[in-house]
């Protein structure tokens, strides 16, 4: 890879063996020549935030270094998605597999199909509170993680995740 860009991921899962799924979706991602993982961060349990009632939720968020740029790397997690079975119903809905993109290195974009920063990563445990723990210095719109995790209103629902 010649000029590469850190990103940071976010996965979820509701439905199906959702351990086993994050396991196969994270060696899925890096899996490509384009994308080396750098860093992974615990597993945590989390109750849903939104959409309809549905199970609770096992988040996590890793780094990746690529040399894809921001729109290749979106198919790449949608084509992940897809492998196990993502099915897009209902907004905000339970799912086999959810993979969002969060920062991609210091690019900022409004854009519909890839808003980045991922414009809710913000305010929710499920994404800061991992991210958090996997880099303890990650910041966010100038702002620690850590910090934002803290006042996150979901953080109460988030258990660490320690095997079924
Ligand atoms: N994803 C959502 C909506 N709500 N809640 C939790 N706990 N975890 C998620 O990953 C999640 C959610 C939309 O992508
Ligand atoms: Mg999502
Ligand atoms: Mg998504």
């Amino acid at each position: 890879m010649s000029s590469t860009v850190r990103s940071v991921l976010a996965l979820g899962s509701n439905l199906g063996a959702s351990s086993d799924t994050l396991v196969r979706a994270v060696a899925d991602l890096v899996e490509s020549d384009h994308v080396r993982l750098h860093a992974v961060s615990p597993v945590v349990r989390t109750r849903p935030v939104g959409g309809p009632d549905q199970p609770d939720y096992l988040n996590m968020v890793i780094e990746v270094e690529t040399d894809l740029g921001p729109y290749e790397l979106l198919a790449h997690c949608q084509a992940v998605e897809e492998r196990h079975h993502r099915t897009r119903t209902v907004r905000w809905g339970p799912r086999t597999l959810d993979v969002d993109i969060i920062t991609f290195g210091t690019w900022v974009s409004d854009d519909r199909n890839l808003t980045v920063p991922h414009p809710r990563a913000a305010t929710r445990a499920f994404v800061l509170q991992p991210w958090a723990w996997m880099d303890a210095g990650a910041r966010l719109g100038g702002r620690p993680v850590a910090e934002l995790a803290a006042e996150a209103e979901d953080l109460a629902g988030l258990t660490p995740y320690e095997g079924a």
